[in-house]
């Protein structure tokens, strides 16, 4: 690692151990584990080291499971398998890092899902849909491309924190990156794979529904068509001839201009089913997603709500889908908002597995521009209720009703991978809550950013309260009370109030002179109607409903009351000075932090924050002016605006 830099080498950076020296050992199981405990170790690994590292596997642990024990002069890492062994040594490096003794220490560790997913939306031509840290580590021209050292390096940095399961290639998948899984892309495919598999990261390929019409020159994708069965078999066998651990496929379908089974009047479970079938004998799997709605809807229309779209399509399903297809619905039903429901499937099938999609690129939240902590939004994710005493947190799992997490992934060839260097963390804590969705943002922004920057308490304190105030203070400076969208057409930055508001995406806060809001209660969409009683009667009672979304499920007047007496109005105006204000104290905090990192990191990360502050005072002119004009109704405080 020495030759790496400080940004590059992310959370993986060089031990300082003044006292230990390590002599690492190992039995014929841990090669690999060995090797890549002596590179963490970097000169700390020495033959007559005084501290011997025992490496080994041991059939009584868990498969990817390990346990350390320390005593003075000796730790013994066991792995359940090769991998929880590999993971048993990166514990052990971030307790170094952390600076945390591992002498008398004794601990036990297993994931608790056993599908830990990250997905690329890269584009084969090298560009990422989405993307905020440079282009893609995959992939340039229409073809596999890479630099082998960076994806082992990768690799390593995913592993580490136990990432298991990656898709490389964007869920839109077009004619050059349907060509994956044909023996023109395989030969390069297999090599990526080869570099993942001995990190225990093995591939998952998004394809294209209408495969067999644009590589097999069938005149159909109907999947109840036999030829149309037979093609993908053929097409699957090729695929496992290259890449034997495939996971398996992952598939857009019906959705956003993609193709599917709706088109040719076939239900998404038909058609799942040849392709669940051609990958059953492998004992691969599909992932289809869920994200179907009308992206043609006429704004008059107000009968259609895009959240309603996806448990209408998939929730009467249930029970229909072959055993290895497991759905992929995104945490809430609109689309990544910094403020959303949880989307009233997951957890709603009792016969279909899930696998719950996560967004760590920050598309709606800052495009790694403006920090924002995801840690703080997925934690209020897991802890959203399915019934009166069941959270999802609770149905997570792998013998439960989320049998999977995924994210879209936030790297880049970026020298730091993320763009923003702190949003590292978000790449994290999503890879640490996949592992263990019980921990608590603070615990996991602390453990960043100690193995980042050390443990010097001086920098800990004052940058974990920065990192974790950072989702409310860019909420504060966007979209009110949880209407979400408010952006800027097509790319997603910066406010437009009505950027969204006539299109044909169904995505409206149909604000007027008086009103703003959608009535999605029994009275009004009926989406409220799709959650259990519990969770339904919460959001339809205007006291219950928690205040932050109150616009996504109510329309109201602009003098409605809120809890603390102030209008709502009124709270618009204030809470968009205070995200403004809320910046300007992140750019504070930052400057005092200047001694305790290398100075190319400190600018790096101090160039984001001056744009992040022109954002939110974009955001705080744009959305104060928009609501003033349209209501006439004056600021209580006099303050002025600009637009
Ligand atoms: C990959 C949103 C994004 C799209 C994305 C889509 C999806 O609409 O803006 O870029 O496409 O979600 O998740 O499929």
């Amino acid at each position: 690692m020495k030759n790496r830099s400080f940004m590059y080498q992310a959370w993986l950076g060089d031990i300082e151990n003044k006292t230990q020296t390590f002599k690492v050992v190992g039995d014929s199981t841990a090669d690999f584990a060995m090797e890549e405990c002596k590179h963490g170790l970097g000169n700390l690994a020495t033959d007559n080291g005084n501290v011997t590292v025992n490496l080994a596997t041991a059939e009584n642990l868990p498969a990817e499971g390990f346990s350390i024990v320390g005593k003075p002069d000796d730790i013994t890492i066991t792995g359940g398998d090769k991998i929880g062994l590999l993971y048993g040594v990166y514990k052990f490096l971030a307790l170094l890092r952390q600076n945390i003794d591992t002498t008398n220490i004794s601990l036990n560790d297993k994931p608790t899902v056993d599908k830990r997913i990250l997905n690329h939306w890269d584009n084969i031509d090298g560009s990422i849909e989405r993307g905020y840290a440079g282009n893609s580590l995959f992939f340039r021209n229409d073809q596999l491309h890479f630099d082998a050292d960076r994806l082992r390096d990768y690799a390593r940095l995913l592993a580490s924190v136990g990432i298991n399961q990656i898709c490389l290639n964007n869920v839109n998948v077009y004619l050059e990156s349907a060509k994956l899984i044909t023996e023109e892309k395989l030969p390069d495919l297999a090599k990526v794979a080869d570099i993942f598999r001995p990190f225990g990261i093995r591939l998952i390929i998004a394809v294209h529904f209408e495969s067999p019409v644009l590589l097999g020159g069938i005149k159909t994708a109907d999947p109840l068509d036999e030829k149309v069965a037979e093609w993908w078999q053929n097409a699957t066998k090729t695929v496992y001839k290259y890449i034997p651990d495939l996971v398996g496929f992952l598939m857009k379908a019906d959705s956003e201009f993609r193709s599917g089974p709706a088109s040719m009047g076939r239900t998404q479970a038909e058609g799942a089913r040849p392709i669940a079938k051609a990958l059953k004998p492998f004992g691969g799997v599909i992932y289809w997603r869920c994200f179907i709605y009308n992206c043609m809807q006429d704004w008059r229309d107000t009968e259609t709500d895009r959240p309603k779209a996806a448990y209408d399509y998939f929730y009467p399903l249930d029970g229909k889908f072959e055993d290895n297809v497991i759905l992929q619905v995104k945490h809430g039903p609109s689309d990544f908002q910094v403020r959303e429901p949880n989307s009233p499937l997951l957890g709603a099938m009792q016969h279909t597995p899930q696998n719950m999609e996560l967004q760590i690129t920050q598309e709606y939240t800052g495009q790694q521009k403006d920090l924002y902590a995801l840690a703080v939004q997925w934690d209020e994710v897991l802890e959203h209720p399915i019934t009166e005493t069941q959270t999802t947190r609770d149905i997570i799992g792998t013998d439960n009703k989320i049998i999977a997490l995924s994210a879209v992934a936030n790297v880049g060839d970026d020298e730091n991978w993320t763009g923003h260097l702190l949003a590292q963390a978000n790449l994290y804590a999503f890879a640490r809550l996949a592992w263990n969705p019980k921990q608590t943002p603070k615990q996991l922004t602390q453990e960043w950013i100690a193995c980042t920057f050390g443990n010097n308490l001086k920098l800990l304190e004052p940058l974990t309260e920065m990192i974790l105030q950072s989702r409310a203070v860019y909420e504060k400076y966007n979209a009110p009370l949880g209407i979400g969208w408010m952006v800027n057409i097509h790319h997603h930055y910066g406010p437009s109030v009505d950027g969204y508001e006539y299109m044909k995406w169904g995505t409206y806060h149909r604000a007027d002179t008086k009103e703003i809001g959608v009535d999605r209660t029994a009275a009004g969409t009926g989406y409220t109607t799709q959650y259990q009683p519990y969770v339904r009667d919460m959001y339809e009672n205007l006291t219950t409903c928690p205040q932050d979304m109150l616009l996504y499920f109510h329309r109201l007047p602009y003098d409605y009351k809120l809890k603390e007496g102030k209008t709502l109005i009124q709270h618009i105006y204030d809470t968009h000075f205070e995200g403004v204000e809320g910046v300007e104290e992140f750019i504070k905090t930052w400057d005092s932090l200047k001694d305790f990192m290398p100075q190319v990191a400190h600018e790096s990360v101090k160039e984001r924050f001056v744009m992040q502050l022109e954002n939110a005072k974009e955001w705080r002119d744009v959305v104060n002016s928009y609501f003033f004009r349209k209501t006439g109704i004056a600021d209580e405080k006099g303050r002025k605006f600009y637009l």
